[in-house]
């Protein structure tokens, strides 16, 4: 049984929702995060100490870190074909996994929180300063689309299940943003799949 703690509006849930479906796999989910509150009970947090969301609990392992658990999800279902066992092909994929986490996701986070989440609460500066990073960060992101369909590669695949819902984000932010040909090319192709029709359609909130 697996089950999954984490609101659908959060971008390290919808991550693993994608994961799942594209996966094939059966869950429960629970409202978790925000004001849903449970993180912070002490049952929430003996699970995960950093009292964020997702989490999951896969046949009594707990787990958190998104893109640790779409890793392990992915890995644990190998056969379903996310998972590359060469080490040179994967480290390809995995780069772009923790470049999500670490260059784009700060930045997309600050845009974020400034104009959709809570308004006034980052100040001006802040958020263009973060919106001009994301150019740059953008065109990397164009120019491995320039030589591959998907950010994993030919095929959907590990970086494309994390990345899903930063592009839906980036891409649905009410800031201005320069022409990113291939990434709108990306976006239109990914909201063709199921699992981005089924956990990228809320507005942003
Ligand atoms: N590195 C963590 C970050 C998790 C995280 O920051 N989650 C946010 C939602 S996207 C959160 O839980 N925020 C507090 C809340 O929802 O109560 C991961 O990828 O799982």
């Amino acid at each position: 049984m697996l089950t999954i703690w984490g609101r659908l509006n959060s971008l390290n849930v919808q991550k693993v929702l994608i994961a799942c479906h594209e996966l094939g796999l059966s869950f429960e989910r629970i409202d978790a995060g925000l004001a849903f509150g449970v993180v912070q009970s002490p049952e929430y947090k003996a699970m995960n100490p950093n009292s964020v969301v997702p989490t999951i609990n896969d046949d009594g392992f707990v787990l958190w870190e998104s893109n640790v658990i779409t890793r392990y999800l992915c890995a644990k279902h190998a056969h379903k074909g996310f998972w590359i066992e060469d080490v040179l092909r994967r480290a390809d994929v995995e780069r772009w996994m923790d470049w999500q986490q670490t260059s784009f996701n700060p930045h997309l986070t600050t845009v974020f929180w400034g104009t959709v989440r809570q308004p006034g609460a980052v100040a001006e500066a802040e958020i263009e300063k973060a919106r001009l990073r994301l150019e740059a960060m953008t065109l990397m992101l164009e120019a491995r689309l320039e030589k591959n369909r998907w950010i994993s590669g030919e095929t959907f695949g590990m970086a494309d299940l994390v990345l899903a819902s930063g592009v839906h984000r980036w891409l649905n932010l009410p800031v201005e943003r320069p022409s990113r040909p291939r990434i709108e090319a990306y976006y239109a192709a990914l909201m063709q799949r199921p699992s981005a029709q089924t956990y990228l359609t809320l507005p942003l909130t």
